[in-house]
């Protein structure tokens, strides 16, 4: 069986130039105009991506990570020991360290394997926690695990913990999120734990205002994360967008159930982009982000077509995100 999975363009970041002004050619060239998800995660992006997971309006980082405390005990009574905990896209696995305190108590020494593209936000990863959590042993790996093989470690009899948390799930189509989990079951056996975080529909429990509200806040930091993919372009392939003739939107998308981003021409005009010129009308928009919610009934279904089954799901007081514990059968 090959675990490979078909690269969604979505993450492929080129490392060059000229790969860049392709794929971003392909994309503004195309009806509805898009733009690839990996151009908002450079240096500034990522710092923007920061702040906005500490913007009061963005529940989603705050709420799993309350989620975390109160189930850390539970967690490491369910998955019992010997354990280790893999993550997939662990980047600097800020809110990893409530479970990762919690296991360690139950097993020493405990070996955790992060997964992430980035060496620097993994090394960091393993520097805070191996401060934090004494008895951890951190083994990490960089790789894309979208496009990538990657390895699972298990030492003798233990079980795995697979961590797919954040919502980062919600960036991938639901094929795309199938392929992911699929790949993952592939390295786990019945009986290893996935903790899957995801961020829930609107509904009753939470109105479509809150959930605009989370991906356009009042102090625009999100509009400016969504626009500093332009800023990059203009610096990165010698793009001309005049940032203030573009409008950040947030939408939400209730037939194919995400929050779409876009960034609106607020007049008609030309861009040029590598040689190429690009017109866009008054109004036309450039899609950058897809950012899908579940209902139980998806999750459900997701986990089962991926060879998990649900244990249980954990909400908050409000009902607005949720972590799932699933077993893989
Ligand atoms: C990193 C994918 C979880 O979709 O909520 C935040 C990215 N985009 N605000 C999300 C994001 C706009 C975020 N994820």
């Amino acid at each position: 069986m090959d675990p490979l999975i078909e690269a969604p363009e979505a993450l492929e970041a080129p490392t060059t130039s000229s790969a860049v002004c392709e794929a971003v050619q392909a994309g503004l060239n195309a009806t509805p105009k898009t733009l690839p998800a990996w151009l908002f995660y450079d240096e500034h992006g990522s710092q923007l991506f920061e702040r906005i997971t500490e913007l009061p309006e963005y529940y989603l980082t705050r709420t799993e990570r309350h989620l975390f405390v109160e189930m850390a005990p539970t967690l490491a009574e369910h998955v019992g020991t010997p354990l280790t905990v893999m993550e997939l896209g662990a980047g600097t696995a800020s809110k990893t360290g409530v479970l990762l305190t919690a296991l360690a108590q139950h097993q020493t020494p405990l070996l955790y394997q992060p997964i992430d593209v980035s060496a620097s936000a993994t090394e960091e990863a393993a520097n805070v926690l191996t401060r934090l959590v004494p008895q951890l042993q951190v083994q990490p790996q960089i790789a894309n695990y979208i496009t990538e093989r990657y390895d699972v470690e298990r030492p003798a009899n233990a079980r795995v913990l697979a961590l797919y948390i954040g919502s980062s799930i919600g960036n991938f189509s639901p094929a795309e999120q199938q392929n992911i989990l699929r790949n993952l079951r592939s390295h786990l056996e019945p009986r290893d734990t996935l903790l899957l975080g995801l961020d829930l529909a609107p509904g009753d429990a939470k109105s479509h205002d809150a959930l605009q509200k989370a991906y356009d806040d009042d102090a625009g930091v999100t509009a400016a994360f969504n626009k500093n993919v332009l800023t990059r372009l203009n610096r990165e392939i010698d793009a001309d967008f005049k940032l203030d003739q573009f409008a950040h939107r947030a939408c939400w998308n209730a037939s194919e159930s995400r929050i779409e981003m876009h960034l609106e021409s607020l007049v008609s005009q030309t861009v040029n982009v590598c040689g190429d010129a690009i017109t866009l009308s008054k109004g036309e928009t450039i899609h950058t982000e897809n950012s899908y919610k579940f209902t139980d009934a998806a999750i459900n279904t997701l986990l089962q077509d991926s060879g998990f089954s649900m244990n249980r799901t954990l909400t908050d007081e409000n009902g607005w995100y949720a972590v799932v514990m699933a077993d893989a059968v």
